[in-house]
């Protein structure tokens, strides 16, 4: 590669000079290995390229909003191609003369939705249509797939001719809930550690950041009232380090964020478990009106809330109604799992009240599937995370009367998982998972007993106990972030484990320009690097 791209930048040097005007299309080769549409991914509903036909993106193109509705994303797209090109990339309004990158929200087919695009390039342009800005924004995605992977570099390098193929893509997702969650609770991430997690997942057509903001380890997000909460309860981490939380000023930068790369934030606050933090601040909310010690350990399973106290009733309708006021979406996350410390009568009641606080505020209740044992009302989201493909007859019933399916199996989408006994990062009690066994599964007939209209889609869980930077995170999900990704995005007939590992050896260069750390998954032919 580094002897191409000594070639690619004595070219340019020529074209500098004026000595080799017009060279590089003249001979129409491209220096640079050209994309291809088969290595999309998450694989599209249909592609086809146009053979010995690009478009290049050169120093005069422009981005061209057609409308007003359109120009976020032509900003967003003009920001990624301004480094590496070193290009201006202007954003326009109006039709420029030179050959450009047309965003516009007509002429697409109304079958992509309102998260699919149409893309067309051929050597006079490119147009990328929507029916939403979301829908644009999923486009880039692809077209970004499309340029040579030094276009994700951060400084200006030589990687001209910028050819993008010619073709077609129309495309649109599977399912409407396409997430990942992160666990900043176990260690503590901060608001660039969360935005940079954004922007991976948004590569992959992810529309859901499912922020698991509490757990025993540590509180992660300011509450107005209860000042203890950041004090004592986000002191600490798994390993006794320092923790930290989000100011609510920081966690609407990072729904901001997310919602500029159109993902919509989940917060969870994890109940009736799960909650030695808040307790540590607040030893009401015990049932013997002690604090606990912060808790720095891995174990779970041992707290819960005293669920009928008024302090805790106060404490946690107080919570959820300044998160509903935070959160754009609709979707709250009341957690609701491992709650052995909690009797399953006291699970149920509370829960159940939990769940109507929720609707209360506006929005609708998500949890763990044992909020199946409570009543949270049609609509509310389940999501499954057991390792047995067998729900409880609790589950089946809640589905039945209207909880919707979110499926993130333990065994398959858990990213905190070992890829093998020699992962060195992660756990593995429901693992190891290697990448197959992240990919190879139907996420409409997974669960028996659930019909398929009943599942919004998938998740794929990064907890933290054992992970501490974004460069661990990253290892652990690439590249089976990508699996749950797709399972989300393509259509089920595109399902194929040899043409997806094909795909993925085309997006590892993307990674190692834009430093994604990846791990070396067996059976994928991966670039040497
Ligand atoms: C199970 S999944 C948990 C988490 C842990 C995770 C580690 C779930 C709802 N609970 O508390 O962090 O396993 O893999």
């Amino acid at each position: 590669m580094r002897v191409l791209l000594v070639r690619v930048s004595f070219v340019l040097g020529l074209l500098a000079a004026g000595l080799l005007a017009g060279c590089a299309s003249a001979t129409g080769s491209p220096t640079v290995p050209l994309a291809s549409y088969a290595g999309i991914l998450p694989a599209p509903v249909s592609a086809s390229q146009t053979p010995d036909k690009r478009f290049d993106l050169e120093s005069g193109s422009a981005v061209y909003a057609a409308s007003s509705a359109a120009a976020p994303v032509a900003d967003y797209l003009a920001g990624l191609l301004r480094p590496a090109t070193g290009y201006a990339v202007p954003v326009v309004a109006s039709a420029p003369s030179a050959p450009a990158i047309k965003l516009t929200l007509s002429g697409a087919p109304t079958v992509v939705g309102d998260e699919g695009y149409r893309l067309t390039v051929d050597p006079s342009g490119i147009v990328l249509s929507a029916q939403t800005a979301a829908g644009l924004f999923e486009g880039v995605q692809t077209l970004r797939q499309l340029l040579p992977s030094a276009i994700e570099s951060r400084k200006a390098v030589q990687g001209a001719p910028w050819a993008v193929p010619a073709g077609t893509v129309t495309d649109y997702p599977r399912y409407a809930y396409r997430g990942a969650s992160l666990d900043v609770a176990r260690h503590f991430f901060d608001v660039a550690d969360v935005e940079r997690y954004i922007d991976d997942i948004a590569r992959y057509k992810m529309d859901y950041l499912h922020l698991h903001l509490t757990d025993d380890q540590g509180w992660r997000i300011a509450v107005d009232g209860y000042p203890a909460l950041t004090q004592i309860g986000a002191s600490t981490e798994v390993g006794g380090g320092a923790g930290g939380y989000y100011t609510q000023a920081q966690y609407k930068e990072i729904v901001g964020y997310a919602a500029s790369r159109y993902i919509t934030v989940i917060p969870e606050i994890d109940m009736p478990g799960h909650v030695n933090a808040a307790e540590s601040a607040y030893g009401d909310l015990t049932c013997d009106g002690k604090a606990p010690a912060p808790y720095a350990g891995t174990g779970t399973g041992f707290s819960t809330l005293c669920t009928n106290s008024p302090a805790v009733k106060t404490f946690v309708s107080t919570v959820l109604k300044q998160l509903a006021a935070l959160t754009p979406g609709s979707y709250i996350d009341i957690g609701g799992d491992e709650a052995q410390a909690t009797s399953a009568s006291d699970y149920a009641r509370f829960m159940t009240w939990a769940a109507a606080q929720v609707r209360a505020d506006g929005k609708t209740p998500m949890g763990w599937d044992a909020i199946t044992n409570a009543q949270t009302g049609s609509g509310a989201v389940a999501e499954y995370w057991e390792t047995t493909d067998s729900a409880t007859p609790a589950f089946k019933a809640a589905v039945a009367a209207g909880t919707k399916v979110v499926l993130a199996p333990a065994n398959r989408t858990y990213l905190d998982q070992k890829y093998d006994q020699s992962t060195v990062l992660g756990l593995d009690w429901a693992g190891p998972i290697p990448l197959a066994q992240a990919y190879q599964w139907d996420p409409s007939t997974y669960l028996p007993g659930v019909p398929s209209a009943a599942v919004e889609g998938v998740e794929a869980a990064m907890w933290s106990e054992t992970l501490t930077s974004v460069a661990d995170l990253e290892y652990l999900a690439f590249p089976r972030l990508t699996a749950v990704a797709e399972l989300g995005w393509s259509p089920a007939a595109t399902h194929d484990l040899g043409a997806f590992e094909r795909r993925l050896a085309a997006q590892a260069a993307h990674w190692a320009e834009a430093g994604i750390g990846f791990f070396r998954a067996p059976g994928v032919d991966w670039p040497r690097g």
